[in-house]
């Protein structure tokens, strides 16, 4: 059986997981904080969750191990099937993670984690973000989710991207982002209302208090 190796708070362990779901894939959960022990390391070169441990071997890498699973395990799809479409939706998981999560990742410190962030930073993630908006918007084609009327790989990546940016943002620069990312309360509802993301958020709210007490205690 499939093993996916992370922990419930992880935004990326948490796409994964929900791919897993949303594709019908049973799979086992083996809990694993990121770290850089040899035998971990072994497994996920960079230390990092999550990693996907398959009859073949290991992968990490978020986006890898979405396009593996479609691979293959091709019912259900999370990836159009033709090249233009499946580009577009290349595009846009790069694009959530590369414009928004990633810069965005730069302010956990000060907003997430009890630290503070310095102003250049500051500075220096807004335009990025701005442009990562306007990005998403030129991209999606909402309704209610990223590429129409079916959730894809994208969207398993907004459903946890998004809610974190718009913390980030709102703490950082009072800014209300998802209000600017058009459609985005129809397409994080429409997600939220799936059983297994309404099951992953309760464990990562329980989860949180845990990880929080890993942090401080470093
Ligand atoms: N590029 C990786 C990023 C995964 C990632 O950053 N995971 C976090 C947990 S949400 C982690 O392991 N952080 C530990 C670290 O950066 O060393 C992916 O796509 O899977």
């Amino acid at each position: 059986m499939l093993k996916l190796y992370g922990f419930a708070v992880s935004n990326y362990f948490n796409m994964v997981r929900m791919t897993l779901a949303a594709k019908g894939l049973e799979f086992e959960v083996v809990k694993t904080f990121p770290n850089q022990n040899p035998d971990w390391t072994s497994m996920s070169p960079m230390g990092k969750v999550p990693c996907l441990e398959t009859e073949h071997g290991c992968i990490a890498e978020t986006h890898v191990i979405l396009e593996y699973l479609d691979d293959q395990y091709p019912d259900k799809p999370i990836l159009p099937g033709n090249s233009y479409d499946k580009a577009r939706a290349r595009q846009l998981m790069h694009s959530l993670e590369l414009y928004l999560e990633l810069p965005a990742r730069r302010l956990f410190p000060g907003t997430l984690f009890g630290g503070q962030n310095d102003q250049l930073t500051i500075d220096e993630v807004k335009p990025v973000l701005e442009k990562g908006v306007r990005t998403i918007n030129q991209l999606a084609n909402c309704g209610p989710y990223l590429m129409g009327d079916t959730p894809l790989a994208p969207d398993y990546m907004a459903l946890y991207i998004l809610p974190l940016v718009q913390a980030v943002a709102k703490k950082t620069y009072g800014w209300d982002l998802l209000a600017d990312i058009h459609g985005s309360a129809e397409l994080l509802a429409a997600l939220n209302s799936n059983e297994y993301a309404q099951q992953y958020s309760a464990e990562s709210a329980a989860e949180m208090a845990e990880f929080v007490a890993g942090l401080s205690a470093k």
